[in-house]
Formats: C-alpha cells, structure tokens, sequence
C-alpha cells in the first residue's frame, strides 16, 4: 500500500470484499464464529485500487502491524500471515468481546498475535523490520527511557 494512503471501512464491507467467509473454527480449533482470510482481503483490496483512478504503486508487503482500540499493537512479518484471518462476526452479529475485528494468526509465534478490536491496519514493505513478531502497549516505556525522563526533570 502506497506509504500515505489511508482507508476506512467496515468490518461486513471486509468481509464482502475477501469474497469468502468460513467459520474460525476452521483454522483456529476452539474458536467462535466468522472470519475471512486477511491475505486474501489485502489481494482483493488492493486490486480494487488499481481498477480506481490515480497512481498506485504496491510493492508486495514485508509486515503488517495492526493497532487495537487498547493501543496494543504487532508488528508480524507477512510469511507468519499466510493462514491468518479477521473475525468479524459471531452468529451474524458484531463481536461482543474483540469488536469490531480480531485478527488471528495460527501460523505465528505467538497466540499474542491474536489482536482484539483492530482498529488499524498498516501494511508495510520494509524488510528492516527484520524476521520476528513483535508485540505490546504503545504506551509502555523501557525502564532505561523511564530513567532519562527523570534525569532531565
Ligand atoms: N487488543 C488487545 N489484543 C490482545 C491483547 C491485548 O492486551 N489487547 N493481548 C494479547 C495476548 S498477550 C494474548 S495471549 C491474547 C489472549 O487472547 P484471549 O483474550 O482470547 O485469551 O490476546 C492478545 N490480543
Ligand atoms: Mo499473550
């Protein structure tokens, strides 16, 4: 995705446009509800930009980093992605635990992975970002910054 371009959608809109949902139990045993593969959706979206007026350029992504409604956030290379699906709903109806969308990556390092109330989808090419997940609270601060914060007061 062109680095400065950003789009809202909606969670069924999603869904339409991956152009296939399948129960979450499928990829992820035990779990609830609807979900559609999120690098099909990206194929699909992407797609449909190119077929729109303007310059787009998509070189394919190295990471996607999600953002939930929490400021929790991950960081996952895109070869962790490939069985990994959005649930969006349960029984038809918007989440209740999760809402509006949760991400779930069976093929990755950690069940940390599975992010709750997406709010925010970035994807990346930048390999830099190197091989590893990474995940946690945009807002915690490393005890060494926490230690020059104080110094300078
Ligand atoms: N938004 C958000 N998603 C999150 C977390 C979180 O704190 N906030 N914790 C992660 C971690 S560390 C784990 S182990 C799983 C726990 O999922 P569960 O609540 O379904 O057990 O959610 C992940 N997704
Ligand atoms: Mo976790």
């Amino acid at each position: 995705m062109p680095n400065d371009v950003t789009f809202t959608t909606t969670p069924l809109a999603m869904a339409e446009l991956s152009g296939e949902a399948f129960p979450v139990e499928a990829r992820v045993p035990g779990a609830v509800g609807e979900g559609f593969d999120l690098r099909q959706w990206y194929s699909a979206f992407r797609d449909s930009l190119m077929e729109s007026p303007g310059e787009h350029h998509f070189e394919t992504p190295t990471h996607l980093t999600v953002r939930a409604a929490d400021e929790f956030q991950a960081t996952i290379p895109w070869n962790q992605l490939s069985g990994s699906l959005l649930q969006y709903a349960i029984e038809g109806q918007p989440l209740s635990k999760g809402y509006p969308i949760r991400l779930y990556v069976p093929d990755g390092t950690s069940a940390c992975l599975n992010v709750k109330s997406v709010t925010t989808l970035r994807f990346i090419a930048d390999a830099a970002l190197g091989d590893e997940a990474i995940y946690g609270f945009l807002n915690e601060i490393a005890p060494s910054q926490l230690s020059k914060g104080l110094k300078s007061r």
